[in-house]
């Protein structure tokens, strides 16, 4: 069965953020970063783009190119927040989604949890909600496989909504230069260039052989994309829920001086893993196994997110203090200590090395 997926990218998003939450900026050159000697430009606003501002310009030479542009600092935690407002919208229509970036994902609606037949209706949908609820344009993709709908979202930008049918797909491709298409970038773009490939159809005169001979373990993915073919599933990271350590002492803790001792040091392991994958949550739980087994757990979530040591170390005193520890009468053997609730929950990039031991 033919798959649909759909591509979606915010447009010019941290510019266009910024514009929405300051009126004197719309309409005008803006570029997101510092106005300093070796600073670069983070994101430029689509006026700014028409005097050849873009992300990763230096911004000295930014300013040379356009003498008006306003430079505005980077509010992250507002790029956080509407990342996660669109992928909340995203899963109202599937859970296949794969976010690239903050303002970027890949959805494969085939199936949906709407029923909705048309993918075209769907990316239209999903750009009215993100207007709605964040005040923001976005541009979408659509086709049967990830490599158009990539292509495809990038076409009519801004505000775009472009779809690439099965039967139109080869004539597109066959015309695309090829540094619109994906992967390609501008190295690969002048040795293509070099041995005659300038446009899809090109590419499409190579042999699989010759391609790979010429760019190596690439030359299959280019064979395949210039007849239209992607196979690449779109995968759909898992959430985490919680990020915490825990430790199994050799000797079980008899005092509570050493249970402080003790929890110390994994609040200090804990903090270092929350700053280092940026998973902030407003729920810590305090797990506590006895020398029987026997387990308890102790939860208390704030009002903020746990960002920074003190803030740790003063919540794990005082779940601590709920553990009544005379009533036990027990040695404590393993001690845990977890965040969760996170505000923006964050695909799982790596494999968490958690163990203290
Ligand atoms: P992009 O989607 O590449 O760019 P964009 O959303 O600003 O513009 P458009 O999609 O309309 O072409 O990147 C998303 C955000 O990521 C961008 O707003 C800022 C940030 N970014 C950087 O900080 N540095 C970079 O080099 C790039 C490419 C992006
Ligand atoms: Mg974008």
């Amino acid at each position: 069965m033919q798959r649909k997926i759909i591509h979606i990218d915010m447009d010019a998003f941290y510019a266009s953020v910024e514009q929405r939450d300051n009126p004197e900026l719309r309409g005008k050159p803006v570029a997101v970063g510092f106005d300093k000697e070796r600073s670069v430009v983070c994101t430029a606003s689509y006026e700014a783009r028409k005097f050849g501002v873009r992300s990763a310009l230096p911004s000295v030479t930014a300013r040379k190119k356009c003498p008006e542009l306003i430079f505005v600092k980077p509010h992250f935690e507002k790029y956080t927040l509407v990342s996660k407002q669109i992928r909340e919208i995203f899963k109202e229509y599937t859970d296949l989604v794969e976010p690239l970036s903050l303002d970027e994902a890949y959805l494969d609606v085939t199936e949906n949890k709407k029923n909705i037949a048309s993918a075209t209706q769907i990316a239209g949908e999903i750009k009215q909600k993100i207007k709605e609820v964040c005040g923001l344009t976005a541009s979408a993709g659509v086709s049967y496989n990830k490599f158009l709908a990539k292509i495809a979202s990038d076409y009519q930008k801004p505000d775009g909504l472009f779809v690439i049918k099965p039967e139109d797909a080869m004539p597109f491709i066959e015309e695309l230069d090829i540094e619109k298409f994906f992967g390609i970038g501008k190295v690969t773009a002048q040795k293509m260039h070099k041995s005659g490939i300038h446009k899809g159809k090109d590419m499409k005169k190579l042999s699989e052989t010759e391609l790979t001979k010429l760019f190596g373990k690439q030359g299959n993915y280019y064979f395949n994309i210039a007849r239209g073919i992607d196979e690449r599933a779109v995968i759909a990271q898992r959430e985490r829920k919680s990020l915490g350590t825990e430790f199994t002492f050799e000797k079980d803790l008899c005092y509570k001086f050493e249970v402080v001792t003790e929890l110390y040091k994994i609040e200090k392991h804990l903090m270092e893993i929350i700053q280092k994958y940026n998973y902030f949550g407003k729920t810590l739980t305090l797990k506590v196994k006895y020398a029987d087994f026997k387990q308890h757990t102790k939860s208390k979530t704030f009002t903020e997110d746990i960002c920074e040591f003190k803030q740790l170390h003063k919540a794990t005193k005082d779940l601590l203090n709920t553990v009544d520890f005379n009533d036990t009468n027990q040695k404590i053997r393993l001690l845990g200590l977890s965040v969760s609730n996170f505000s923006l929950s964050k695909p799982v990039e790596k494999q968490l090395e958690l163990s203290l031991g």
